[in-house]
C-alpha cells in the first residue's frame, strides 16, 4: 500500500493528496512522530535527510520533495494525465508550481511563525503583517494574469497548475488575505468545490486547533523550526533578522544538515 508522510498543514503534502486523489490512487496517510522538533526517527531522516514532509512510499522506495512526487505520481499513475497537453502548457504550469512553492509558500509560513508561534509580537508583527499582505496582493495580482480567461490553471481541465496554487491561496485565506473578488477567487471556488481539493482543505482545518499551543510548544524548547530557502530570504527581507538572530541563540530554529549515509 502506498504510504504519504504528511502534516495536514503542510501545503506540499497537499499537493500530492490531491494528486493521488484526483488520480483515484489508493493510499495511506501518516505524520512522522516528532514533526518539527529536529528530533526525527531513524527512518524519517533516512527516507527525507532534510526531515521535511511530504514523502511517498511506493513499491519499496522513499520519495521526497513534493515536485518530484508528483512527477513520480503522473509517470507511475499516467490516467488521467495532470500536465497539460503541450509542451508550452507544461511549462507554464510548471513555472506556476515553483513560484508558489518559493515566493508564495514563503510569505503564508512567515505569516504562521508571527501569528501561530508567536515570533514577532506589537509593532514588529504588525508591520511583518503588512509587508505579507502587500506582497500577496502583487501575487494574487500576478496568479489571475496566469489565469487570464481560463477555467484551470492547467486549461481546460483541472491539473497540476490548480493543485500546484489551490493549497497555498487556502492558506492565505486562513490568515484573512484571501484575494479580492474576481478571476482567482472564482477559480478558487471552482477549485475548492472539487472533492480531492475539499478533503486536503478539510483536514487542513480540522488541525488547526491543534496550533492553539505550538508557541508553548516553542518556548518550552521542544521544537526547532526549519528556518530554509525562500522562508529565510522572507524573514531577513520582511524584518525579522532579529526573529532568525534569536531563534539561533535560544537554539529553536534548524537549517538543513548535510544527508548523512543511512
Ligand atoms: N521542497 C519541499 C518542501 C517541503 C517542506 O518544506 N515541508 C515542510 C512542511 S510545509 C516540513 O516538513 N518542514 C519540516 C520542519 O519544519 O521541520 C517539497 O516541495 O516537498
Amino acid at each position: 500500500m502506498i504510504e504519504l508522510l504528511e502534516h495536514p498543514l503542510s501545503p506540499y503534502a497537499q499537493k500530492v493528496r490531491i494528486a493521488l486523489d484526483e488520480k483515484g490512487v489508493e493510499y495511506v496517510l501518516r505524520t512522522p512522530e516528532a514533526m518539527g522538533s529536529g528530533q526525527a526517527s531513524e527512518a524519517f531522516r533516512k527516507a527525507n535527510p532534510r526531515l521535511e514532509v511530504p514523502v511517498l512510499y511506493c513499491e519499496g522506495q522513499a520519495i521526497f520533495d513534493s515536485t518530484i512526487i508528483l512527477e513520480f505520481i503522473e509517470e507511475r499513475f499516467p490516467e488521467p494525465s495532470l500536465l497539460p497537453t503541450s509542451a508550452a502548457d507544461r511549462a507554464r504550469v510548471r513555472m506556476i508550481e515553483d513560484l508558489c512553492d518559493t515566493h508564495y509558500e514563503a510569505i503564508t509560513w512567515g505569516l504562521s511563525e508571527i501569528a501561530n508561534f508567536k515570533r514577532a509580537t506589537g509593532e514588529q508583527a504588525q508591520a511583518m503583517q503588512t509587508r505579507a499582505a502587500e506582497e500577496l496582493a502583487q501575487l494574487h495580482d500576478w496568479l489571475q494574469g496566469q489565469l487570464g480567461d481560463r477555467q484551470w490553471f492547467n486549461g481546460e481541465q483541472f491539473g497540476w497548475g490548480d493543485l500546484s496554487v489551490a493549497p497555498y491561496v487556502a492558506g492565505a485565506i486562513g490568515f484573512g488575505m484571501a484575494p479580492g473578488a474576481g478571476l482567482l477567487s472564482d477559480w478558487f471556488a471552482r477549485a475548492s468545490a472539487r472533492p480531492s481539493v475539499a478533503a486536503a482543505l478539510e483536514s487542513a482545518k480540522a488541525s488547526l486547533s491543534a496550533m492553539a499551543n505550538v508557541a508553548g510548544i516553542v518556548e518550552a524548547g521542544l521544537f526547532k523550526r526549519q528556518y530554509r530557502d525562500h522562508r529565510l530570504e522572507w524573514m531577513v527581507r520582511s524584518g525579522g533578522l532579529s526573529i532568525v538572530q534569536e531563534g539561533l541563540e535560544r537554539d529553536n530554529i534548524r537549517f538543513n544538515a548535510a544527508p548523512v549515509r543511512g
